[in-house]
């Protein structure tokens, strides 16, 4: 740190200590205050550069934060909310995982149809690797409406309704049983990209891997989201078979570049492993050459192609050929160096940003340079013939970041931020072109860089993969943490850390190191606070939360009733501040049992969970909530229900028997 900011920062520290000693004097403050500051920062071996990270990050009792960060839970499978900047955990949204506390997946018959809907090929999954959530924007901006993310594990996409917070819908790629380089959405959302991973034959069909250039292929899907029934439209979606490299991170084009789609890829080699058989290991077959392939989608027009049918029918999905493709001019090819990893747009689509893992460089393509490529022709191609753009022909410039590069994003300076895994540290750097009038240097060039503990995968700006970046945080999450934190054992937590980019020019600060001891978070998006607006409770009592409508079996209070058909045992119920009615209910040893609840309440938090022991039923009730689970009664006993939200100083007498005869 130069001297002079020493002393800014001294002087900052001053600043605090003098209120703190000049409120001292005032009225209503104790006079320990002040001595207690400066005592707890000399107790504590507070530099001035912890004052000040701490003063930004503190949030008084009940004041809320500026932004909210959603974030991937990794093979946990679900999304975790947090409130920057006080890096809190706000909330955990069950998403492939069943989550006991939301009533996910734990009985509740809609959430174990949305999961069951994430079937593979008729075997059920519990779980899934969430890496990438996209906020859905409108003209390119965050709107605040809607979540998707992916499934690397399965290929599968899942969309959360950002009016409750909770999954409504989750779709299993057809064609693909991984992917990765999803979820981005186009600048209106009209598209959800869900890019593959690992080749494989498509349609989850055997072929042996001898076969591998002829049988394996890549895939892109594009899923079409239907905004207006909240929910993504399977019949007018469709895929693009792709060759047989690895595709890795993708990303919509916006403004100029709208209307196409970048996808990374990586195992342009066509390694087949099998290091058994004495071939190179994974590692290093598919790390020979110095290029990989850049794929260049025409959106719009496999969007054409697709809806005049010119497709071929995989596993009932609609797929564009490699041929066709090829035909119809779809998918370009661009040579991207030595083992790329993110594929980024810059926010006005100019410029896309490719990292290389083993290349010190990012390497910038420019899209007008793309676009006057392709018009130029005469391409020679690859094995499948596709087109290659050659690279001097598509390359505006290339940036020595350092080591490790994996992914970018920007801010509203005309700064890009690039992770550095192998540093491990986070690079700032210039765009030049048109951004050149946001920031005082000139060109494309390395600022800074700040070191990050440790080993960083994605980072996050606010709102930085949209048109309209706000910069002012960034977060680096970051995959190893070692001495971050206490000794938890051997497997240890993720460190998501926030930095401070808000300073133009100035140097970036560590602000905060927050321990994510819950899954490896993978990606994240941060949107402005105030772009939210979730419902406090459903807008009426006996909502079910799934169809968006009143549940055909709500129950009303005074309605509260046992029916019985056969051997059927019908339950209608009301949960309200203390009691559930009715509070016994008597049946025999193997009837059907199905159980309807309402949350009848219509006060702000007033949930109540509802466990039934020795059935596996666990179940959250917001208010105005209505929601069914069934049984069949195998086992007789006698079992307490009881709720699992300490709602009130009656929450203990909140219960009731169940009495299943022999
Ligand atoms: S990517 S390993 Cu987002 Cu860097 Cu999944
Ligand atoms: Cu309802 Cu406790």
């Amino acid at each position: 740190m130069t001297k002079n900011k020493n002393l800014l920062s001294w002087g900052l520290v001053a600043a605090v200590l003098l209120f703190v000693a000049v409120s001292a004097f005032a009225p209503r403050t104790s006079t320990r205050l002040g001595r207690g500051a400066t005592a707890i920062a000399a107790d504590r071996d507070l530099t001035p550069d912890d004052i000040e990270a701490a003063l930004k990050t503190y949030m008084p009792s009940g004041r809320h934060d500026d932004y909210i960060m959603f974030s991937s839970g990794g093979h946990a499978g679900q999304v975790f909310v947090i409130g920057l900047p006080s890096m809190r955990i706000l909330k955990t949204i069950g998403v492939f995982t069943p989550e006991p506390w939301q009533g996910w997946g734990t009985g509740a018959q809609d959430t174990m149809d949305i999961l069951a809907d994430g079937a593979v090929d008729g075997i059920e999954i519990t779980w899934g690797d969430t890496h990438h959530p996209a906020l859905s924007e409108t003209g390119g901006e965050y709107d605040g409406q809607w979540l998707f993310i992916n499934d690397k594990a399965n290929a599968r996409v899942a969309l959360i309704d950002l009016k409750d917070f909770e999954t409504k819908q989750i779709v299993k790629n057809p064609i693909a049983i991984n992917d990765h380089g999803g979820t981005k959405v186009t600048p209106d959302t009209e598209w959800v990209i869900e890019g593959g991973q690992y080749a494989t034959p498509l349609g989850y069909e055997y072929a042996p891997i001898s076969d591998y250039a002829d049988s394996y292929r890549g895939m892109v899907t594009f899923w079409k989201f239907d905004r207006l029934a909240g929910r993504i439209d399977k019949s007018a979606s469709f895929a693009m078979e792709l060759p047989p490299y690895w595709q890795d991170l993708c990303d919509a084009g916006k403004k100029v570049s709208e209307g196409w789609v970048v996808c990374g890829s990586f195992n342009s080699e066509m390694a087949t492993g099998g290091i058994e058989d004495g071939n190179p290991p994974f590692e290093a077959g598919a790390s020979q050459r110095d290029m990989d392939y850049l794929h260049i989608i025409n959106l719009d027009a496999a969007i054409r192609v697709a809806r005049a049918g010119q497709t071929s029918d995989i596993n009932g999905f609609p797929v564009i050929s490699l041929e066709r493709s090829i035909a119809e001019n779809l998918l370009y090819l661009a040579p991207e160096p030595k083992s790329p990893h993110g594929a980024d747009i810059t926010p006005g689509g100019e410029y896309i940003v490719v990292s290389g893992k083993l290349d010190p460089h990012v390497t910038i393509y420019s899209w007008a340079k793309i676009q006057s490529s392709i018009r130029a022709g005469n391409h020679r191609t690859d094995s499948y013939g596709v087109p290659i753009l050659p690279f001097d022909s598509v390359v505006e410039a290339q940036v020595e970041v350092g080591l490790g590069p994996l992914h970018t994003e920007f801010d509203n300076q005309g700064y890009a931020y690039t992770s550095l895994f192998l540093e491990p540290a986070v690079a700032r750097w210039t765009l030049g072109g048109p951004y050149e009038r946001l920031h005082p240097e000139k060109g494309w060039q390395l600022v800074q860089q700040i070191p990050v503990h440790y080993n960083v995968g994605h980072l996050v700006t606010a709102e930085g993969d949209t048109v309209s970046p706000d910069g002012k945080y960034l977060v680096s999450l970051n995959k190893w943490a070692l001495d971050r934190f206490a000794n938890v054992g051997p497997l240890l937590p993720q460190n998501f850390q926030l930095i401070d980019i808000e300073n133009n020019g100035d140097a970036m600060k560590l602000l905060y190191d927050m321990p994510m001891g819950i899954g490896e978070p993978h990606y994240a998006q941060i949107i402005k606070a105030d772009k939210l607006n979730p419902w406090e409770v459903y807008p009426e009592v006996g909502w079910n939360p799934t169809t968006g409508t009143i549940d055909e079996h709500a129950v009303m209070l005074g309605e509260e009733r046992v029916e019985r058909h056969g051997n059927t045992v019908e339950i209608f119920m009301t949960a309200i501040r203390s009691h559930f009615t009715p509070e016994r209910i008597d049946i025999r040893k193997g009837d059907h049992v199905i159980w309807h609840i309402t949350n009848v309440e219509r006060a702000y938090d007033a949930t109540h969970g509802f466990a039934l022991p020795g059935y596996n039923i666990n179940v959250s009730i917001e208010p105005g909530e209505a929601l069914s689970f069934e049984f069949d009664a195998t086992n007789d006993g006698v079992f307490t229900y009881y709720c699992t939200e300490f709602c009130s100083a009656l929450h203990l007498e909140m219960m009731g028997y169940l009495q299943v005869r022999p």
